[in-house]
């Protein structure tokens, strides 16, 4: 797989009464192929079976599909992978649980955290807040482009931004050197999902790394 286009990431806290099955659908018939499954605080046993659902359906339509913080959701979902944070399980940890045919993405905030995730391993990093966002609590502080071209000039790794990044600001993001943009609300809250999708997806593609 490659890491490029969109990475959506799928939390129900904010798709609010959507289906993520039919985001899903919609997002592959736009062309994306990078999915996560957030679900912050809810029971283990509600977040295993969302991404039991989920996992097949990205599968089928040719995507990745990664579980958030959880290594032992995505080992039972059949997950092509797992995200963690600074805080969660140490990535050799994450490592020793999922195998070396698993994804292992880290969520980093600074150069230095880059630079620690490519040390220890990472298949890719999460880089940002690129720009404000609603959608994380206690958001670590704005990083922007800058921040970003700094991060693209220290790690060789597939570099996927995220916070705030909306189909007007994401062809600066990609040209900055992001491999892939993720976003949340600009897909999962939009008015129209479809159409927020078709201006994203276009917004990267005419700025490729
Ligand atoms: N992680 P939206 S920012 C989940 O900086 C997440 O690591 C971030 O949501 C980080 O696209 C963020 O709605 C929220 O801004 C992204």
């Amino acid at each position: 797989m490659r890491f490029s286009g969109l990475y959506l990431i799928l939390d129900p806290s904010i798709a609010g009464s959507r289906s993520l099955v039919d985001l899903v659908k919609t997002a592959l018939d736009a062309g994306v192929r990078l999915f996560q499954l957030r679900m912050k605080a809810p029971d283990t046993r509600t977040f295993h079976d969302m991404a039991a659902a989920l996992c097949p359906l990205v599968r089928a339509g040719g995507g990745t599909f990664i579980v958030n913080d959880r290594c032992d959701v995505a080992a039972a979902a059949g997950a092509d992978g797992v995200h963690l944070g600074q805080e969660d399980l140490p990535l050799a940890d994450a490592r020793v649980i999922l195998g070396p045919g698993k994804l292992i993405g880290i969520s980093t905030h600074t150069l230095v955290q880059a630079l620690a995730a490519e040390r220890g391993g990472a298949d890719y990093i999460g880089f940002g807040p690129i720009f404000p966002t609603a959608t994380k609590t206690n958001p670590d502080p704005v990083v922007g482009v800058a921040g970003l071209r700094e991060a693209r000039a220290g790690v060789r790794l597939p570099i996927v931004a995220i916070g705030g990044i909306t189909a007007k600001n994401a062809g600066a993001v990609a040209a900055a050197g992001a491999d892939c943009c993720a976003v949340v609300s600009a897909v999962l809250a939009a008015p129209d999902p479809q159409a927020a999708l078709a201006e994203l997806v276009e917004a990267v593609a005419k700025n490729p790394r």
